[in-house]
């Protein structure tokens, strides 16, 4: 199981044969295709930029994906059993937003507990289509919904969700002429995104659903005390997941990263509203990267992820700019989480709009 791994192993190639009716279960890239040279060509441009950077969609190989799954049993992070709660609570209300027979967008083959509890309380769901770049892992989410859901036309698409992608030809209406198209984003994985890249992944999603909308999950602002305890868990699984970007470019790469000597480091900064992770050399090193040398000064940093958090307004309002209109909003009464229905309005539907 994948808690909300969703969105965050957002893809790290642009879908090359997306929408080709390839055989398989699985349309768009094979299995594993260009899976190193992506990473390899993002790891080296990051290296080679100051301050140092790599995209945090890279953390998601098998390893890092388990990780994650630890990251979200851990006492301290909250937002998976916080988002997972609201779900349970609140999905005939999100059932109620979206209507009947949708044809579901779910941004990241993530946590099929969340799909499930969304799938159930919905009336007769037509077709769900999970994006991800990762096959694998669409391949073991979709067989088990298939499993859980026989009705349902279960099709996945490998694809990278940060970039442009064209999704499967429309469903022809059914006699009552429903066929809403509606997006699922949750985990708060579009805190993985600048505020402009959110803009603009808002945006295309805004033309992609437009007659449906979107249910997208958001992690708030809070106290920094219960967000830096969400990032620097007692037990270190978040600093075990941060380091395996270096091991996966060791095993990948045929990388010669010292683990031990960086430091996770992560932090809330208060003025852009978002948790930092670095990774911080311990001390003056060089490090080889296919056949590439890179120094790394005692201090220096490799910037391995933001993570924006918002307040309800703030979400709301980008929405809207987005071209969204904002609905209801479910949030715990900690208010530490929020899931929210974004209505993408009745414009002229535009199949398989690109862009
Ligand atoms: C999957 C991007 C939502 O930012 O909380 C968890 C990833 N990184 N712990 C997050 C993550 C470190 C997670 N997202």
């Amino acid at each position: 199981m994948r808690p909300s791994a969703s969105g965050a192993r957002a893809a790290s190639r642009a879908a090359t044969s997306v929408g080709r009716a390839t055989p398989g279960p699985v349309r768009g890239v094979a299995p594993g295709a260009e899976h190193g040279s992506a990473f390899a060509e993002a790891l080296l441009e990051g290296l080679a930029g100051q301050p140092r950077s790599v995209p945090p969609k890279f953390f998601y190989d098998a390893a890092g994906s388990a990780l994650f799954d630890r990251i979200c049993e851990l006492p301290e992070y909250y937002p998976t059993r916080t988002e997972l709660a609201l779900l349970a609570a609140h999905a005939d209300e999100m059932a109620q937003c979206i209507g009947p027979a949708a044809d579901i967008v779910e941004f990241g083959a993530g946590s099929s507990r969340k799909i499930g509890l969304l799938l159930a309380a919905l009336d007769h769901p037509r077709r769900f289509v999970p994006v991800d770049i990762s096959a694998e892992h669409l391949h073991a989410a979709a067989q088990r919904l298939r499993a859980e859901h026989p009705s349902l036309d279960v099709h996945p698409l490998a694809a990278d969700f940060t970039r442009a992608f064209a999704l499967p030809p429309p469903l022809a209406s059914d006699r009552h002429g429903r066929a809403p198209r509606v997006g699922f984003f949750p985990g708060s994985s579009i805190g993985n995104f600048t505020p402009a890249e959110a803009l603009r992944f808002l945006r295309r999603a805004a033309r992609m659903l437009r007659g449906g909308g979107l249910l997208v999950g958001v992690d708030l602002v809070k106290d920094p005390a219960v967000l830096h305890a969400a990032y620097n868990d007692a037990q270190g699984v978040t600093a075990a997941f941060n380091r395996n970007l270096l091991a996966r470019a060791n095993r990948e790469l045929g990388a010669d990263f010292d683990l031990d000597r960086f430091a996770h480091y992560a932090f809330y900064e208060p003025v852009r509203q978002r948790i930092e992770m670095h990774l911080v050399s311990l001390g003056r090193q060089r490090v080889s990267v296919c056949g590439r040398r890179f120094d790394f000064a005692p201090g220096e940093t490799l910037h391995t992820e933001n993570s924006y958090k918002f307040t309800v307004e703030g979400f709301r309002a980008l929405a809207a700019r987005a071209g969204f209109v904002p609905g209801p909003v479910w949030r715990d009464r900690a208010g530490l989480f929020s899931i929210h229905w974004l209505d993408a309005g009745s414009a002229p539907h535009r199949p398989n709009a690109i862009g």
